[in-house]
């Protein structure tokens, strides 16, 4: 790790903040060309350690730049894993306020409800619809603090993979009565269609997105314990919004999930 423990706490603070005032900064490896992905990782864990600090409760794990539309879009060609913690959660049909965000962008998720702990090294997606209670509907608000949304691998991990808020909601359904792969996914802004696609978009079937993140977790000595939500990551392109958009996401015999931007 060529970050020293001071670098990574100075860089945690800076991100950190960036999102609680909602202002933009210069991607991190810009100063720190040389660090690594472990590096990144300790960013994001000293961010997550300062929210703990404060009482924040980890609600959620989520994948992404787990599909070719997220890839393409973002210019980053492998997925990356974060956290969601409690100041994250809109109820569904609830507002967001720009004021609170820099330059918010939705994304379509499946998402994954656990009935059982899932740990790896060897996870697959046998073993994650095994521990699976439900999946479900979910609309993430990504707002990257970097400038223009502009970043490369490294600097999008410490800033927590963008996570911002999230909302799920619509019906939850036992994975074994759907095939993941081939759901069609809807998302409409102020009732058009802007994004559509379907499961396999992400990884091929997006519990391959779940079973990456508890290999990821498990090299590092942690595990998704039962109960946790993960968000599989974006099924399409991320889609900015603005004050006064209402954004609805329709998924094939999932329902539907809403937030609204003010
Ligand atoms: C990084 C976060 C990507 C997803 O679902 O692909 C993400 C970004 O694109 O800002 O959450
Ligand atoms: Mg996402």
């Amino acid at each position: 790790m060529p970050l020293d423990s001071a670098t990574v706490a100075a860089l945690a603070e800076q991100l950190e903040s960036c999102q609680l005032r909602a202002r933009d900064t210069v991607k991190i490896t810009d100063a720190h060309p040389g660090m690594t992905l472990a590096d990144a990782y300790a960013v994001q864990d000293a961010i997550l350690a300062r929210k703990r600090d404060r009482g924040t409760r980890v609600v959620g794990w989520k994948a992404g730049l787990t599909s070719p539309g997220k890839m393409k879009q973002m210019g980053v060609s492998e997925p990356c894993f974060g956290f969601l913690v409690d100041e994250f959660v809109v109820p569904d049909g609830g507002d967001v306020p720009m004021a609170d965000l820099i330059h918010p962008k939705v994304e379509p998720e499946i998402c994954f409800v656990l009935k059982r702990a899932l740990k790896g090294p060897g996870c697959h997606i046998g073993a994650v619809l095994a521990a699976t209670d439900f999946v479900l509907p979910g609309i993430e608000v990504i707002d990257s603090r970097y400038r223009d949304f502009k970043f490369d691998l490294a600097s999008v991990i410490a800033d927590n993979t963008s996570a911002a808020r999230f909302v799920v909601g619509g019906r939850a359904v036992a994975p074994d009565a759907l095939d993941l792969r081939t759901i069609g996914v809807v998302l409409e802004k102020n009732g058009k269609p802007v994004a559509m696609g379907a499961g396999a978009a992400v990884l091929g079937h997006p519990a391959a997105a779940v079973a990456m993140l508890a290999n990821h977790l498990g090299a590092r000595g942690q595990e998704l314990p039962a109960g946790a939500l993960v968000l599989s990551g974006g099924v399409t392109e991320a889609v900015a919004v603005e004050a006064g958009d209402q954004v609805c996401l329709r998924v094939q015999g999932l329902g539907s999930v809403a937030v609204q931007f003010r």
